[in-house]
């Protein structure tokens, strides 16, 4: 017990010597920051006042390494996503605030549905804005660590919203990410997209509805999104279909995937609910096994709100929902599989590359990269083609 004690001290001293000479590294790092705010055009004034008292975060690494839309199954994400508590939510916010969210859908040529879901998706309906103060997250983010880039850009975009008066350094509160305001917008993407749609002078995200919704109407826009098109349907295969085409790159039209034999989830021709010739691509996030999708332009713009597959599904189910109709998704989840741990991951790429297939660096991180040699494997050993990483897979492939 003493030496566990003597080992516990030991520790303690070594932590808060660790941590003193990173708040010591932290120092520099900022001054050479000053630096590069400086010529980045942000006055001596606005940088001394926006760094007053900032030392780095932990919390902030933490979070950054387990972003749940990344890091868990996506049916776990789903149910608290589009849980029946954020659907009720969501339609009654619809109902709401109909007048205001007509108007921003005419100006913007985007669906108020589209505008609440990821309202509802970014801070529960304004709920949670997130209380961590910007400039200290983004700060963080950019010391050290595997956004170091992006908490820089973002860093500077921050001080360029105090410099221009767009808000003031205390009201910069949000996300760990530095995500702020109702639907959470990173400071460039604020300085590119946010509008003031009330006119009065201040594009104001954090509590003004009308420049809440509009901005993100006009960010959606932006990205690709087209009024009055569906973001996408749940979908049914055909037996023995190949499953490799559940790529991101093939996207076809869907006269072509209704030719393959995809149906609607209920089982009816795609061709007598959907335009035949736009074009979409099929996703199945959850492998063979479980439910696919077929998604439209409108899903990558979403998309390009956050890089994440169940971020977007999660918006496109609730949008379903909050204009009245089913987001319900009829196949089941294969609620059995467990998500791969990060050395499982690294050791099925490995076994993919002792196998003679080449899925990029051995980094754990499941990219089109290894989802495509995974495939290729899969093929050359008439299994389904779907690049799907399960547990299931993994013991095949190293058995
Ligand atoms: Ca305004």
């Amino acid at each position: 017990m003493r030496r566990l004690l003597a080992v516990i001290s030991f520790c303690a001293a070594s932590f808060a010597g660790a941590a003193s000479a990173q708040s010591t590294d932290f120092e520099s790092w900022l001054e050479g920051f000053r630096a590069e705010a400086a010529a980045a055009g942000i006055s001596a004034e606005v940088i001394a006042d926006a760094f007053e008292g900032v030392i780095i975060n932990k919390r902030v690494y933490e979070l950054n390494d387990n972003q749940p839309e990344f890091s868990r199954r996506i049916w776990d994400y789903l149910d608290g996503a589009v849980s029946a508590q954020r659907i009720d939510n969501g339609r009654a916010k619809m109902a709401e605030h109909r007048a205001l969210l007509s108007l921003i859908e005419q100006a913007y040529g985007v669906d108020a549905e589209i505008i609440t879901a990821i309202w509802g998706l970014e801070s529960s309906y304004g709920a949670i804005l997130g209380n961590y103060d910007a400039i200290q997250a983004l700060a963080t983010l950019a010391f050290e660590g595997r956004r170091t880039g992006y908490g820089r850009s973002q860093l500077i975009g921050a001080l360029k919203i105090i410099q221009n008066g767009y808000a003031l350094r205390s009201q910069l509160k949000g996300s760990w990410a530095g995500a702020m305001g109702h639907t959470q917008f990173i400071p460039t993407t604020y300085l590119t997209y946010a509008v003031d749609h009330d006119g009065d002078g201040r594009r104001d995200i954090w509590t003004n509805l009308g420049d809440v919704f509009a901005s993100t109407a006009n960010y959606l826009s932006a990205s690709g999104y087209r009024q009055n098109e569906p973001w996408g349907a749940e979908v049914r295969l055909p037996d023995g279909f190949d499953y490799a085409l559940a790529d991101s790159n093939i996207h076809k039209p869907l006269v072509e995937w209704a030719a393959g034999g995809v149906k609607t989830g209920t089982g009816t021709s795609l061709l007598g609910r959907f335009d035949p010739n736009m074009r979409g691509r099929l996703i199945l996030p959850a492998g063979a096994t479980g439910p696919a999708f077929l998604t439209f332009e409108n899903f990558d713009a979403i998309l390009k709100y956050n890089r994440s597959t169940a971020y977007a599904l999660a918006v496109s189910l609730l949008s379903e929902e909050a204009a009245g109709r089913s987001g319900a998704v009829t196949a089941l989840w294969p609620r059995g599989d467990r998500a791969l741990a990060f050395a499982e991951r690294k050791a099925l790429q490995q076994a993919l590359i002792d196998r003679g297939y080449n899925p990029g660096p051995v980094d754990g991180i499941i990219g089109a990269g290894t989802k495509r040699a995974l495939r290729a494997w899969q093929r050359d050993n008439g299994l389904p083609a779907d690049g799907y990483p399960s547990a299931a897979i993994l013991e095949t492939l190293t058995s």
